[in-house]
């Protein structure tokens, strides 16, 4: 089984800044505990972040033929990206949306996401334990 796991704009300055929010850890360590748990897993995954959209909907359409799974943190795109939906949609991957943050219950602007109506799940608050949950939830639903 191959996951793509797609993290969106600013993510790759977890650590730097609002630790009480995203935690301490980087996007480095992000990426290591990931890898570790897909060969753990026994399955291939890669990692993609981008701070542009367009590049975010270049990559979900790579996937189509390529991936049997995505997992992704749009970021700030969640919260406006009609394109990253479509992007979703046209390959028709199996696609878990994942927050580290509990987007619930912050603002008013955060409880918006595009890209929900397309996934087979969504999870939210569990800091970087959510990418392992997303993981599981892909190869239970390819089983
Ligand atoms: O909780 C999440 O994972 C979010 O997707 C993170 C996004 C935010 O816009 C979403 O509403 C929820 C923001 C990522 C920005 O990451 C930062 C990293 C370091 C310092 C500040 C922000």
């Amino acid at each position: 089984m191959k996951i793509l796991v797609i993290n969106g704009p600013n993510l790759n300055m977890l650590g730097i800044r609002e630790p009480d929010i995203y935690g301490k850890n980087t996007y480095a360590d992000l990426c290591e505990l990931i890898r570790d748990y897909a060969a753990k897993k026994g399955i291939e995954v890669k990692l993609f972040q981008s701070n542009h959209e367009g590049a975010l909907v270049d990559e979900i359409q790579a996937a189509y033929g390529n991936f049997d799974g995505i997992v992704i943190n749009p970021a700030a795109y969640t919260h406006t990206s009609v394109a990253i939906l479509d992007a979703v949609k046209s390959v028709g991957l199996p696609t878990v949306e994942v927050h580290i943050s509990a987007v619930e219950t912050r603002e008013d602007f955060r409880q918006v996401s595009y890209i929900r109506q397309a996934c087979i799940k969504t999870i939210t608050g569990l800091g970087f334990d959510g990418y392992l949950g997303a993981i599981d939830a892909l190869i239970e639903n390819g089983k």
